[in-house]
């Protein structure tokens, strides 16, 4: 190597740039070498034995190799459960170069195993890994030789591990040892550090995976790697912004120098002497931001914009660059504000970004797929995009799933997004609506679980030290992201434990909470807070905060409305009746159950299993009575299909889970919406709304909005107006119909309701009336329109609660309408007296070559839950699920491929509520 050779930087998955060569002295030189690609797989006995990808996983191996068919597929799930119970030995053959060789130290580094595997390197033993969650490396240089050297990873069932984890541990259960029967699913899953839903969720198969799920790469030094980059925005008074920036170093020896730090855009430097210890040490460093460049702040959506500032850091020996990296640095600020609420017991509890309270609306993800090796860049997109298309500003990370991946966050954090403007109320009439494409960027505040969910977890010394491990590991890769405003240590665990879900005597009770505290307080908290003091720490969800603080960490009651977050699921009750929803802090998790489209079902059925009660409906349902719940909930409001034509009782039925979901999740999210500025009997002051779940791990019913393969529910398009900026909610309270202004814009605006009553037998208003515009605050609920029920009848004249029903929306004092129309049901539909069968007819035309559509539809009565489907023709509408109170409608189809408006007509099925019965 000539000393004059240019330098050659790579940059790696976590902002860190490796120097290969540096053109002074002396010359230090980092190698990488890619592992990643065609392996060799097979099972214990030699059976199978095929070609599989890294990363990847045992299952997506064989399926590719054609060994076995779609795991989706009908009861595939049941049939490949002997996959997870055998071992799997992953092999691949590399060349390691004298040059590789000759380097100080050269490691062998794997991202990500699942899970349970030992790692041979030419024949020896060269580690062990138990933690899906954590990266290892393993130092190889002296078993590295000329020519092939072989590399093997074998693999244990996670099943029989998990199995012998818990026999080893006799002393006592940690429940609840196997799921629910209706889950068909694995026991012990709390024993292995691997995605706790891979063991079968309530919404999830049980496919148990097993692979080399991210990469695997030789790293070789002489001096020092630079293995991860860190960097959180500190603040005074948010206008003196320093950087806490950190570097673990992996140095061979002790190492002095210098680092440079800057962010060139905010004319800040700082060049401190550092000594890097010998092995993988972090060191921290603050870089103060020069006081006169203004920094601009990261804000969430609609509420500001957004920049990242280049932070470029660079380590020197003498006049050696023996390290060098750059990232992006955000800033912002965040606080749970959990304090004493004036007229109520408890405490507050929201989030505050840049001294602001932000309303936090959204959803709970989940695993994307149950094959993670499944989940590309455009599955991230495409949910994160439809997310934000549904006006959603934050995500729950729940912790049964994995910690997601690098671009889930970074697209988190600012996704540009190309925007199509169109206005649908022109489609009709006027091509020329179809303007520009302009790109906007969105981002969303993360809640980021540790996963844990649903369980007890032991606490043996080697298990512990794996979570440590794990803890600091994920804490340092994901704390630069600015989207991340909360960690939270567990999903329900308190809940499961102060609500004995699992049938603890009290004797043993002592022992769980010591476990209890052990894990998630004295180990996962003690480390974030020393890992990252720049955003809040939560114990669990639900929690009371520090309500549950002062009890010992476990609340009484982990879901009292006074204090912190709850989760609040009831099948049972009138889900229309919003006096049925605790008037909560935060509304973490809470949801109703639907089925997918029968586009989704069809790929994973046969004709035998399009009925409700086929096997196959039973079999994909994994909550317990979950199909008949849902019955239930409908049959509160609706009729219920009665075509006799099977598969059309079949899709009508998905049709009408889905309306029952979508009025479900709107009638709660509605009220805590509504709740956001009131403290009524102690209660109130709503701050968050994240209803369970926004995505799906595989085609079968869930409580999620976006079915898997990405085609909305009709709850996500609703979510489109229930998130809305400003959205006018109306509901009855005693005798009186009231229309809250609900307001999340920064600036105070004047609006008044516009109540019209329709009449259910004709397509036209019966009379309308408005209300005086009032002051709305920016970030509050203000109630806008009070009228008795019976008065607004009367005044319409003929009209009774079962013959007629309300439209209203906002208008600001110029008397143009702010927010969405929504409405109001004076009865139940199935009682409604007028609904007739609409006859519906609907044009489709071309707006934009193969990709955007007008569909124009036209009624002859009034017809209720509107409901387009595009079949196998993948893509979105603009407004879904609609109440057609005129007789014309016009929505955009924006197709997810190049279509023509003749497939487009021929595969659309529109469904209204009358056509089901
Ligand atoms: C909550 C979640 C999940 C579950 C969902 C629906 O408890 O945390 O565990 O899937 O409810 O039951």
């Amino acid at each position: 190597m000539s000393k004059n050779q240019p330098r050659t930087l790579i940059l790696l998955e976590n902002g860190v740039l490796l120097c290969l060569f540096f053109a002074v002295l002396p010359a230090f030189c980092s190698v990488t070498v890619n592992l990643n690609g065609k392996w060799n797989l097979s099972n214990s006995d030699g059976s199978v034995f095929l070609g599989a990808g890294v990363p990847g996983c045992v299952h997506s191996a064989l399926h590719q190799a054609g060994f076995i068919k779609d795991p989706y597929y009908r009861f595939n799930d049941v049939s490949y459960r002997w996959i997870a119970f055998d071992n799997w030995t992953y092999t691949t053959t590399f060349s390691a170069s004298a040059q590789l060789r000759a380097n100080q130290r050269v490691l062998l580094v794997f991202d990500g195993v699942d899970t349970v595997a030992s790692i041979w390197l030419n024949g020896i033993v060269v580690g062990k890994t138990d933690n899906m969650f954590r990266i290892y490396d393993f130092a190889v240089r002296d078993l590295l030789k000329d020519g092939d050297n072989v590399l093997k990873v074998s693999l244990l069932s996670p099943v029989l591990y998990a199995s012998e984890r818990r026999n080893a541990h006799s002393a006592y259960r940690v429940p609840p040892e196997c799921p629910p029967d209706v889950q068909k699913g694995e026991c012990h899953v709390n024993f292995i550090r691997k995605e706790q839903s891979s063991f079968s969720w309530d919404w999830g198969p049980s496919f148990p995976t097993m692979g080399l799920w991210k990469g695997v790469r030789l790293e070789a030094f002489d001096v020092l790697r630079l293995v991860r980059v860190s960097s959180v925005p500190l603040h005074n008074n948010l206008s003196q912004w320093r950087v806490q920036v950190e570097l673990l170093v992996d140095a061979v020896q002790t190492t002095s120098g210098r680092i440079a730090l800057s962010l060139p855009e905010l004319d800040s430097e700082q060049v401190l002497q550092t000594q890097f210890l010998p092995g993988k040490t972090r060191n921290v460093f603050t870089l103060n931001v020069n006081a006169s460049s203004p920094v601009k702040l990261w804000w969430p959506n609609g509420h500001g914009g957004r920049r990242s500032y280049r932070l470029q850091v660079r380590g020197f020996q003498g006049r050696a660059l023996i390290l060098e990296a750059e990232s992006k640095v955000y800033f912002r600020s965040v606080e749970l504000v959990q304090e004493p609420v004036p007229g109520s017991p408890g405490l507050s509890f929201y989030f505050r970004i840049n001294g602001k309270p932000i309303f936090l609306k959204g959803s709970n993800w989940i695993p994307a797929h149950g094959f993670q090796d499944r989940v590309d860049p455009a599955v991230l997109r495409n949910l994160l995009r439809s997310a934000k298309e549904a006006n959603m500003n934050a995500l729950r990370v729940w912790g049964g799933g994995v910690y997601e991946q690098d671009l889930f966050y970074s697209l988190c954090d600012e996704m540009g997004i190309m925007v199509t403007s169109l206005r649908e109320g022109n489609v009709a009439s006027c091509t020329a609506a179809y303007e520009t494409q302009s790109v906007e960027t969105c981002v969303f505040q993360v809640w980021q679980d540790f996963m844990f969910a649903c369980a007890m977890y032991p606490t043996e010394e080697d298990f512990i030290q794996s979570v440590r491990e794990e803890v600091v590991q994920q804490v340092q890769r994901l704390k630069s992201h600015p989207s991340i405003i909360t960690w939270s240590g567990n999903n329900e665990n308190e809940a499961a434990l102060s609500t004995n879900w699992f049938n603890i005597p009290a004797s043993q009770r002592p022992r769980y909470l010591k476990d209890y505290v052990t894990l998630y307080v004295d180990t996962i908290r003690a480390l974030v807070q020393e890992e990252d003091q720049s955003r809040p720490f939560l114990v669990s969800s639900p929690t009371n905060g520090a309500g549950s603080e002062q009890q010992g960490w476990v609340a009484a009651d982990p879901y009292d409305p006074h204090y912190g977050d709850t989760h609040f699921y009831s099948y049972a009750l009138d889900c229309w009746d919003w006096r049925t929803f605790p008037r909560t802090r935060f509304a973490s998790e809470y949801g109703f159950q639907s089925w997918p489209s029968f586009s989704a079902l069809k790929p994973v059925s046969t004709k035998d299993d399009w009925s409700y009660d086929s096997n196959f409906s039973s079999h994909r349902q994994h909550h317990e009575d979950g199909n008949q719940q849902m019955l239930r909930q409908a049959a509160l409001h609706f009729h219920l299909p009665n075509s006799t034509d099977p598969v059309k009782a079949f899709t009508d039925t998905l049709y009408i889970t889905q309306v029952t979901q979508a009025q479900c999740v709107k009638a709660q999210t509605e009220f805590y919406r509504r709740s956001r500025s009131e403290i009524v009997e102690g209660k109130g002051r709503t701050m968050g709304a994240l209803y369970w779940q926004l995505n799906d791990v595989w085609p079968a019913p869930s409580w999620s909005s976006i079915e898997f393969g990405g085609k909305w529910k009709m709850l996500h398009y609703f979510a489109q107006n229930f998130f809305a900026a400003v959205l006018p909610v109306g509901f009855e309270d005693g005798d009186a119909l009231l229309v809250y202004a609900v307001s999340d814009l920064r600036h105070e605006v004047t609006l008044g309701a516009v109540v019209s009553v329709y009449s259910w037998s004709r397509p036209e208003p019966a009379c309308t009336l408005r209300s005086d515009p009032v002051p709305v605050p920016g970030g509050s609920a203000v109630s806008v329109f009070k009228r008795p029920v019976a008065a607004l009848l009367a005044a319409c004249g003929g009209c009774t609660r079962l013959t007629c029903l309300l439209t209203f929306h906002l208008e600001d004092g110029g008397g143009g309408q702010r927010g969405p129309a929504n409405h109001h049901f004076l009865c139940k539909p199935k009682d409604a007296r007028g609904l007739l069968r609409p006859n519906i007819t609907v044009t489709v035309r071309e707006l934009d070559v193969g990709y955007v559509f007008s569909v124009a539809l036209r009624s002859d009565a009034v017809a209720a839950f509107v409901w387009l489907d595009a079949g196998g023709v993948p893509g979105r509408f603009g407004s879904n699920g609609f109440l057609m109170v005129s007789g014309y409608r016009a929505v955009v189809f924006y197709a997810g491929r190049h279509t023509a408006a003749a497939e487009l007509s021929g595969s659309l099925v529109v469904t209204s509520l009358r056509d089901v019965y």
